[in-house]
């Protein structure tokens, strides 16, 4: 009982602050997209292949949170891509205030702000970030049960990946099964199917967050 009110209380205080970034971030018709999943599914991946071609057409930065490294901005910097680090120690999911720490530092002609969250299929889905749209990925190594496992996650998403469709042959996996539980979880949810190593789907995805940015500068 005591517990359940202490949550409460953090996820309040957590939605003024989430309530503050979408007004900044809607005053300046800035995107802002939060990518969920658990650790593994092909996040950073998904970013490395499509930012690039993206970050030519629309000025983006990404947000990376992670326990600990710098690893994920660090990947994708690299490649030319405005990253920002966040590491949470040892919380399981980032909360609106780590975004709000990140705002002095983004450039005033900002069009598009891409979250990474923890990589964590549970708790992520709990904390307001600001965001206009949230992304969950599941990967096909990850077993076709985890949606009915873990439906919070997929209940709060506008769009689910279903990432990695390159293994479907060496694993059991039955796509269809899983996109079903998905849309009985989420009836409103979109779904995409890609794979980041074979390029499958990847073209879908960019197309969508361009589609995403020019729907919130048309307000
Ligand atoms: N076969 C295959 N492997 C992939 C694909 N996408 C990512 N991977 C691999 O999956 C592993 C994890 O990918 P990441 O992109 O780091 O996953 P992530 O979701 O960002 O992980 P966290 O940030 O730790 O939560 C890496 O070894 C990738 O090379 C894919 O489409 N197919
Ligand atoms: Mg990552």
């Amino acid at each position: 009982m005591q517990r359940a009110d202490i949550n409460q209380k953090v996820l309040s205080k957590n939605d003024v602050a989430a309530k503050k970034l979408r007004d900044f971030f809607r005053k300046r018709s800035i995107l802002v997209l939060n990518i969920e999943s658990s650790p593994g599914s092909g996040k950073t991946t998904l970013l490395e292949k499509t930012l690039p071609i993206l970050n030519k057409r629309h000025k983006i930065a990404v947000i990376e949170g992670d326990l600990r490294t710098e690893n994920d901005a660090m990947r994708l910097k690299q490649l030319g891509i405005n990253a920002f680090q966040i590491e949470t120690w040892d919380a399981c999911h980032l909360e609106a205030v780590d975004i709000e720490r990140v705002i002095p530092n983004l450039a005033e002609d900002l069009e598009i702000v891409i979250i990474e969250n923890v990589g964590n299929l549970v708790c992520t889905a709990s904390y307001d970030l600001g965001e206009d749209y949230t992304f969950v990925l599941l990967s096909a190594a990850e077993g076709d049960d985890k949606p009915a496992k873990y439906p919070l996650i997929f209940l709060h998403a506008d769009y689910f990946i279903l990432s990695k469709l390159d293994l479907i042959p060496y694993v059991d996996f039955d796509a269809d099964r899983c996109r079903k539980t998905v849309l009985k979880i989420n009836p409103k949810i979109n779904i995409l199917s890609l794979s980041s190593k074979t390029g499958e789907g990847l073209e879908e995805f960019i197309e969508t967050v361009s589609l995403l940015l020019i729907k919130k500068k048309s307000g």
